[in-house]
Parts: structure tokens; C-alpha cells; sequence
């Protein structure tokens, strides 16, 4: 059993990628299930086959211990951290090859505090893989390319697993902007000529981010998507499979 976390900034498609992936393996044939790990959600894009809803209540937390929203959901998930092997067992009994989770909506509640880390390290799999989603109509403009590169890459530096960066919603942008986004993930010298027209002080200080993460060899690439109308949702799931079983899974892809 392998499972994807799907990660990413408040709206970015988590979710809809989530229900994405779960239509393109179940046509492909391939034994799949779905897990929701947002305890505040209302409505989902797709149907989860396991959902952390019905082990804890994000409602009931914030009226008993009369917290804001936020802070209810920091303590939900604490709490299904010590619940993830209740939580998990279904999954275990049914062994898919393929787990989908989807997660909260707020990145820093999942991606960086502790639980989130140890739900992430402590679920159960054979292989384990983090899908990062930049939205692209956020990330257009060079400087926020680079805030979500710095976000990408220290949610990566938290969790510790390999993780595949996806450029999500690019059927609302024109192709040259989509073209021009994965020159920055690709070349790191092309973010820092687009990075040239910020006014100072703004220019040193993003240069400098991106400089660092390069630096750090921690650049890694981007896969265009689209989770609203599946484009190249099969090219995402060749690039999961490579990191999984080097190449010899999924259909071949070509960005
Ligand atoms: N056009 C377009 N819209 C998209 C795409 N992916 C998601 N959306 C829309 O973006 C909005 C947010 O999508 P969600 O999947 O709910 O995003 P999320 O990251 O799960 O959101 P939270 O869990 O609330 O943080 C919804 O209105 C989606 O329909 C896409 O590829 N293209
Ligand atoms: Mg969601």
C-alpha cells in the first residue's frame, strides 16, 4: 500500500485534486481509496471512502472548549494524531495499492506543526509521497512563485518525504503564463531575471530566497495540472509511480 499526501495553501485544490487522481486510477483500473483528513470541512468534490469526520468533531471541540476556529482545528488535529491508528485501520484491513489523503485546509496546520508531521511519518505504507500544489493563478506573479517555492520547500524540510511539486488550475491561465512558470521551477537563473523588476528592498530580499533554496539543491520541478478538467492528470500520476517504483509503473510522460 502506498499512500499521496496532497498539500497546499488554503484553496489551492487539494481537495479537487484528491477527487482528480481517485477518477484517473479508478479508469486505469487501479485499486484506490480515498482518505479525508479535514475535520472542518463541509463539502468535498468527491464521495471519501474513509473520512476523519466520523472519529472526531471539529464542531463539538470549538463549542466545549469554546475556541476560535483556527484554534479548534489545531486542537482537532491534535487530536487525530492520537487517533491515526484507530483511524487507519480500515486501510489496513483493505490494503489498497493506492491511498489518496486529502488534508486541512490551512498548510501550516497540517504541514508544519507537530501532529501533522506525525500523522504524515506514522500512517502505515509501503512508499509515501507528498503532492504540493501551487495554484497557479496565486503563484503568477514572480515574487508569490517564489513565497510558495519557500513554502514547497519548508513543508518538504518538515515532513522529510519526497515530495512532487504541482502547478494546479493552469486551465485558467494562457499557456505562455503556464510555459513561463515552469522555466522558473526549471531554470533558476530565468525566476531570477523575472525577480529583477521588484522595486528594492523587495528584489534583494526574494532574490536572496530563491538564491537559497537553489543553493540548497532543494529546486525541484513542477508538474502542470489541472484537477477541474483532468488535464494531464495521467502525467502526475507517471511522475508518482517513478518516485515509487523508478520508472516502472504508469503511463511514460513527457512535460
Ligand atoms: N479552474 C479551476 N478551478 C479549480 C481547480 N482546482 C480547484 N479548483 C477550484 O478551486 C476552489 C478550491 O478548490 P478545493 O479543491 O476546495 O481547494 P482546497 O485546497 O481543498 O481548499 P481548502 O481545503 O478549503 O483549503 C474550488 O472552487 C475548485 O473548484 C482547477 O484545476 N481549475
Ligand atoms: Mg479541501
Amino acid at each position: 500500500m502506498d499512500t499521496v499526501f496532497i498539500i497546499g495553501m488554503a484553496g489551492s485544490g487539494k481537495s479537487q485534486l484528491t477527487a482528480a487522481l481517485r477518477t484517473y486510477l479508478d479508469e486505469e483500473g487501479i485499486d484506490v481509496l480515498t482518505l479525508n483528513l479535514d475535520p472542518a470541512v463541509r463539502n468535498l468534490p468527491y464521495v471519501p471512502d474513509l473520512d476523519v469526520r466520523d472519529y472526531v468533531s471539529y464542531d463539538k471541540l470549538m463549542e466545549e472548549q469554546e475556541l476560535g476556529p483556527n484554534a479548534a482545528l489545531v486542537a482537532v488535529i491534535d487530536q487525530i494524531a492520537l487517533e491515526i491508528e484507530r483511524i487507519e485501520q480500515p486501510l489496513l484491513e483493505t490494503e489498497p495499492q493506492i491511498v489518496l489523503i486529502d488534508t486541512p485546509g490551512q498548510l501550516e496546520l497540517f504541514a508544519f506543526r507537530q501532529a501533522g508531521t506525525f500523522i504524515m511519518q506514522h500512517l502505515h505504507a509501503e512508499h509515501k509521497a507528498v503532492l504540493y500544489i501551487f495554484d497557479a493563478i496565486f503563484s503568477r506573479l514572480p515574487h508569490n512563485f517564489t513565497a510558495n517555492l519557500l513554502l514547497s520547500t519548508a513543508a518538504q524540510l518538515v515532513h522529510g518525504l519526497p515530495q512532487i511539486n504541482v502547478l494546479n488550475k493552469v486551465d485558467m491561465l494562457e499557456e505562455e503564463q503556464v510555459e513561463e512558470m515552469l522555466e522558473w521551477a526549471q531554470n533558476p537563473q530565468s525566476l531570477s531575471e523575472a525577480l529583477l523588476n521588484l522595486p528594492e528592498p523587495r528584489r534583494v530580499y526574494f532574490t536572496g530566497i530563491h538564491e537559497a533554496i537553489d543553493e540548497a539543491g532543494l529546486y525541484v520541478g513542477l508538474v502542470p495540472v489541472s484537477a477541474l478538467t483532468l488535464y494531464n492528470i495521467s502525467g502526475l500520476y507517471a511522475e508518482i509511480s517513478r518516485l515509487f517504483y523508478g520508472g516502472e509503473m504508469g503511463p511514460s510522460y513527457s512535460p
